[in-house]
């Protein structure tokens, strides 16, 4: 029987649309969803731009203004994946216009904006996800179950790191298309809201609501000239960002996000100390999960490097046969998978909306607690709401 269509509607065309639209493309040749994903239009303010990706990636048409993508009646999911001062005006309309909504993390520039989108998805009851793809790692998915399953006892540390190092050069423009991460109006952070986010939103979900944080941030570079002015302006971002904080289950987090780690393109590492065993995973061989468990025999007693690539293996049996690999796009496919499951049943998959607020809630604490020099409360009953 032919499956019901679902048309997208796609804002926004850079590195992101073009991640989520070759997630839109392969997610039904190899899950068996319950829609028929179909490319409907894509939206972005240079028409001659917007209509030569349309042309690459098999969209039916254009849109140069997002409100007219949102006006659609033959629209039914909007994805936003245009740089972040614009997720709110666009999530909220497209909630509003009843459309099912993903968007690119992060969801809001604050928590105060991200906490308007949740009110309009949640008061017009539609489907959304935040993209935060790293929770789709399929190693990253076995450290959930293996989480879940209690394996590590009492949790005692949570550890990450996401380093970069791209705009170390101080040439580097800010602001304009590419460039809008070191524009601090149209970012709203720098590597917190880029980097650390995705640590903070892989925390949350691991090891539950984070408590208090006390944090630092810098920016190196102080002045950039701002690629749409022309002028040499002020850096208003973070370049680098860093917290110690309290998890509500008593164990001890450590952040940290840069842009100016040379040598490193996207390290993001993570590893939880836990009274029986400790995992530790890494973006650059993500297919791998290391495991140390305590309770092994004390003579063969070692880290172990587990392949997450058997059939067996978190959203595995859908790729190739055991012990090939797949790797950073497929994150973004298996999110895809998950959305239109739980849209087919009426439901949201996680990192919802209000998931990805309270991610808000702890960036938005890391700021303000590197400008206060405090350690500073997260608001643990508003994640609690949020998780
Ligand atoms: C920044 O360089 C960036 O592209 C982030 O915006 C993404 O979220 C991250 O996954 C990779 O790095």
């Amino acid at each position: 029987m032919a499956k019901k269509q679902l048309n997208i509607g796609l804002v926004g065309y850079g590195f992101m649309g073009r991640t989520h639209s070759n997630a839109f493309l392969q997610t039904p040749r190899f899950f068996d969803v319950p829609y028929e994903p179909v490319l409907k239009a894509v939206c972005a303010r240079n028409a001659d731009r917007v209509r030569s990706f349309a042309g690459n990636w098999g969209y039916e048409s254009i849109e140069t203004d997002w409100r007219a993508l949102v006006d659609r009646k033959d629209i039914d999911l909007v994805d936003i994946a245009s740089p972040n001062d614009t997720h709110a005006e666009i999530a909220v309309a497209a909630a509003r216009a009843g459309k099912m909504v993903m968007c690119e993390k992060p969801l809001g520039r604050t928590a105060a904006e991200a906490e308007k989108i949740v009110a309009a998805v949640e008061s017009a009851r539609v489907p959304n996800s935040v993209w935060y793809n790293y929770r789709r790692v399929p190693a990253v998915v076995l450290l959930k179950h293996l989480v879940d399953e209690g394996r590590f006892g009492r949790i005692f540390h949570y550890r990450a790191q996401f380093l970069q190092d791209w705009t170390i050069s101080k040439e580097l423009p800010q602001g304009g298309e590419g460039l809008w991460r070191l524009d601090v109006a149209v970012a709203g952070s720098g590597v917190t809201g880029d980097l650390l986010a995705h640590c903070i939103d892989t925390a949350l979900w691991l090891n539950g609501a984070l408590s208090d944080v006390t944090a630092m941030t810098e920016t190196f570079i102080k002045e950039r000239k701002h690629n749409l002015t022309g002028r040499i302006e002020p850096v208003g971002i973070d370049d680098a960002s860093a917290f110690l904080g309290r998890f509500q289950n008593g164990s001890l987090a450590l952040f940290e996000a840069t842009r100016y780690a040379r040598g490193h393109k996207a390290l993001y590492t993570l590893e939880i100390n836990g009274e029986h065993a400790s995992a530790r995973w890494d973006l650059h061989d993500l297919h791998r999960l290391q495991w140390f468990d305590h309770r092994d025999d004390s003579q063969l007693r070692g880290w172990r490097s587990v392949h997450v690539t058997d059939s067996d293996h978190p959203y595995m049996k859908h790729w190739w046969v055991p012990g090939l690999q797949i790797g950073y796009e497929h994150t973004f496919i298996h999110h895809f998978a998950d959305f239109l499951d739980a849209a087919a049943r009426g439901t949201s998959p996680a990192p919802t909306f209000r998931d990805g607020l309270a991610t808000d809630y702890v960036t938005d604490a890391v700021l303000k607690s590197a400008r206060s020099g405090r350690w500073e409360a997260v608001g643990v009953a508003q994640q609690a709401g949020a998780l």
